[in-house]
């Protein structure tokens, strides 16, 4: 019986580690699976996994590469000024979690890949009795959930240090399993929307937070609507004058407005402290090297959007398959990165940049105001979740919301993140996850478990539960029909162009 399910395991694991810790084979798969319910041909079953997975790649080499540029960058400036400073990132929240789990609770989740699987049963089972449920999303971003599973558990065992392994396990599974169905669940309506019909939702760390600040943006417009008999203008409506004409050419736009921000980072570093850490090779121009470095952030922008043209159309037309035979209304969760292949490109660097205006604003008044925890921004908050917020902003209340929202959020960003890894005690270890719901929601049930004990987490539950259920009630006609029929939903709302 142990080897057996020792067998069982491996296999698992094998399973876990290569393909469902990797979205681009995970997104292949899933077009394989769905190619073929549809019955298509075989060399259409192959190339359709072979597209998906490739554009996979690509929008993860655009985001990567995003990535790579730009936070160590960002991390430069704690070297530079000597700064003893907690950094809010996923990989910096990850590292600390190792780094700090063992020394202050005596043990390190070992489980992961066990709790990937009890997550995925419980997330297709919920979406799999999606009448009761309501939930219609299918989380696929691997990669995050590892790096959540991983502040999850410091979070849980701050509440309950004295849970053994299995309750931990099943508690994990429980509050994740959900959070990611629930959140998911809520950017489907708005993305589709967003995409004009895509068939997606985003599975990532911002889910609650785009879905927020989009609804507040719909407020906005709605109030504006009435006083004044008329839709906000969305930043593409905005005609410049002649010069600033440049400005609705994207790439054009992105790379001015980029040579700005990442030009002012970088002359704060200085070309001495670049030369010194290996960011610029000796003897190179410091201009040049300002130009280069910002115009790559266009470069990788416009990978990133190549990769999600890619796979989108076959992941939509393969989901089909799925949904008709085994989730009916059911949309695959996929990273936020594929919602920057949509909508406004200028929204997204408007959000970003005001993002980061929030986020330096709130770390000067960390400075200001002695916090015990200094801040320093990561790039994979600044950008993704602000240009993510900014992108859904401008799209459901015009280019006030796109700049607002984001400035909002950046605020929290720092607050938020600040203030829960001060309380847990993750601070010192030198990194929190930081991305926006781990910013608000998650501090917020480790303030119910803690003070609730078991009932908290029953509490949670229950919470997260009702959110589909609400959703539903809002508008019961067009719910399902969104995702099944987007054309017929659209006729339905009157939103066809
Ligand atoms: C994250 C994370 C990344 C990026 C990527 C964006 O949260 O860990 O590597 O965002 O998923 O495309």
């Amino acid at each position: 019986m142990q080897n057996i399910l020792n067998a069982l395991l491996a296999i698992w694991s094998y399973f876990a580690t290569n393909v469902l810790n990797q979205p681009a084979f995970m997104i292949g798969f899933i077009v394989l699976i769905g190619y073929i319910l549809e019955r298509k041909k075989w060399y259409e079953v192959l190339s359709g996994f072979l597209k998906a997975t490739v554009g996979y790649f690509i929008l993860a080499a655009g985001s990567g590469g995003l990535v790579n540029t730009f936070r160590p960058i960002l991390v430069g400036l704690k070297d530079r000024f000597h700064l003893s400073a907690m950094i809010i990132d996923p990989y910096f929240g990850q590292n600390a979690v190792n780094a700090g789990i063992m020394q202050r609770f005596g043990r390190s989740f070992a489980d992961t890949m066990l709790l990937l699987l009890f997550a995925y049963i419980i997330n297709i089972l919920l979406v799999r009795f999606s009448k009761y449920t309501k939930l219609r999303a299918v989380f696929t971003t691997g990669n995050v959930q590892v790096q959540q599973a991983a502040t999850a558990f410091w979070l849980i065992l701050f509440c309950f240090p004295k849970l053994n392994r299995f309750s931990i396990l099943a508690i994990m599974s429980l509050i994740l399993g959900l959070y990611w169905a629930v959140g998911s669940n809520l950017t489907v309506g708005i993305t589709q929307e967003l995409t004009d019909g895509a068939g997606f939702a985003v599975a990532h760390q911002q889910m609650f937070g785009i879905y927020f600040f989009a609804k507040l943006s719909e407020m906005i417009e709605k109030h504006s609507v009435k006083k004044s008999n008329g839709k906000n203008k969305r930043l593409e409506d905005i005609k410049l004058p002649s010069f600033m004409s440049i400005f609705n050419d994207n790439m054009v736009s992105t790379s001015i407005l980029m040579l700005i921000f990442i030009g002012a980072i970088l002359v704060v570093l200085g070309p001495d402290y670049l030369t010194k850490a290996h960011f610029m090779q000796k003897g190179q121009s410091f201009i040049f090297y300002i130009l280069q470095t910002a115009l790559q952030f266009s470069v990788y922008l416009a990978i990133l959007q190549l990769g999600v043209r890619t796979f989108v159309n076959e992941l939509t037309e393969s989901f089909t398959g799925i949904s008709d035979r085994w989730l009916p209304g059911a949309v695959p969760g996929i990273d936020v990165a594929a919602t920057l292949g949509f909508g406004s490109q200028n929204a997204q660097t408007i959000g970003f940049m005001f993002g980061a205006l929030g986020q330096f604003t709130m770390i000067i008044l960390l400075l200001v105001f002695h916090s015990p925890t200094l801040v320093i921004a990561g790039f994979i908050p600044l950008f993704f979740d602000n240009a993510a917020i900014g992108l859904y902003s401008n799209d459901r209340g015009g280019y006030k919301c796109a700049m607002i929202m984001p400035f909002i959020s950046g605020l929290i960003q720092v607050a938020g993140s600040a203030l829960i890894a001060t309380w847990v005690g993750m601070a010192r270890y030198g990194g929190y996850l930081g991305m926006f719901d781990w910013a608000t929601v998650w501090p917020f049930f480790t303030v119910i478990m803690k003070y609730l004990g078991y009932i908290g987490v029953a509490v949670i539950i229950i919470l997260l539960l009702a959110i589909p259920q609400l959703q539903y009630r809002a508008d019961p006609e067009g719910y399902f029909m969104i995702t099944e029929d987007y054309p017929a939903w659209k006729k339905l709302n009157n939103k066809e162009e």
